[in-house]
């Protein structure tokens, strides 16, 4: 299946965060941890140049701890630096810690002219990366609109917190998928509109991948006996244990290949990074 997504209101939110540049000191990149190579977009790579960035390694509560403990030692080796955050744990105060270290020569600046400045950070990331419900663990209250679909923040939205100004943006994507494993990743998590996808087709890819990164992963969720399988007999051994009908009698694969994709976004599928460093 070939997946592109690119609909026209990412073009109006990098026209809205293009315009915003100059008034921010620094960004707040949000990457999903399952996917941290995937959600490093072009576009936001072109909005950092030259410009302080913290990285927020988010959703770590979806991966094992020694994949995320690779990661950090890659962007450190890099000189870059990144906090990991569980957006929906209500504590993501390491962000404001890691931000302020980032902007450190601005405040230092003011602090010797006597003068108290905040922080003016923008928030970027793909869809669905959780940019909003870490802007709301901040604030500690529901401000920024929130969603388990993409394209939930539309407009522009500043919040402020302990010295810091944050811009919510909306999560965008690039025009064109160069690379399609890029943009499955991107779909399984969730950055990508179900609409436009075969979810079928979306299942059964995964599957592929799943079997092989986390071979037990299918037998331990739903009882059946698929490792060592290829994709295709793991789907109908699955499809056969749910035993979801239509009116008719048929087994429902639509329906099936759903539960398998949510319950990876969910995490019921245990802990699996789709892009490990080894
Ligand atoms: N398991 C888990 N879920 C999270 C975490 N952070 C956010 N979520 C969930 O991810 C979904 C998307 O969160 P949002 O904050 O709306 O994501 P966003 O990046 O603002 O999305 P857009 O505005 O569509 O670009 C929601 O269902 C959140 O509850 C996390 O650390 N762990
Ligand atoms: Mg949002």
């Amino acid at each position: 299946m070939l997946i592109q997504w690119f609909p026209g209101h990412m073009t109006k939110a990098i026209r809205m965060m293009e315009e915003n540049l100059r008034l921010v000191d620094a960004l707040i990149y949000v990457v999903d941890a399952r996917a941290i190579a995937s959600c490093k977009s072009p576009v936001f790579d072109r909005l950092l140049a030259g410009k302080r960035v913290l990285y927020v390694i988010n959703k770590c509560d979806l991966v094992k701890e020694e994949d995320i403990l690779a990661w950090e030692r890659d962007f450190e080796e890099r000189g870059l630096k990144c906090v990991r955050a569980v957006g929906t744990s209500g504590d993501c105060s390491q962000i404001v810690r890691g931000l302020k270290q980032v902007a450190a020569d601005k405040l230092e600046k003011y602090a010797a002219k006597g003068a108290k400045v905040s922080v003016r950070a923008m928030v970027v990331g793909v869809p669905n990366s959780g940019k909003s419900t870490i802007i709301n663990s901040m604030i500690k209250k529901a401000k920024a609109v929130t969603g388990d679909r993409p394209g939930v923040t539309r407009g522009k939205q500043w919040l402020s917190v302990d010295g810091v100004d944050f811009l919510d943006t909306p999560g965008t994507l690039w025009s064109k998928f160069t690379d399609q494993r890029v943009a499955h990743h991107l779909a399984y998590i969730g950055s990508i509109k179900d609409d436009v996808l075969d979810m079928c087709e979306l299942a059964l890819d995964f599957a592929e991948e799943v079997l092989t990164i986390a071979p037990t992963a299918f037998d331990e969720r739903y009882g059946v006996h698929v490792e060592g399988k290829d994709s295709v007999s793991a789907f109908e051994d699955i499809l056969l244990a749910k035993r979801f009908l239509l009116k008719g009698g048929e087994y429902d694969r639509e329906r099936t290949a759903r539960m398998i994709i949510d319950d990876f976004r969910k995490g019921r599928l245990g802990k699996i990074m789709l892009e490990r460093q080894n």
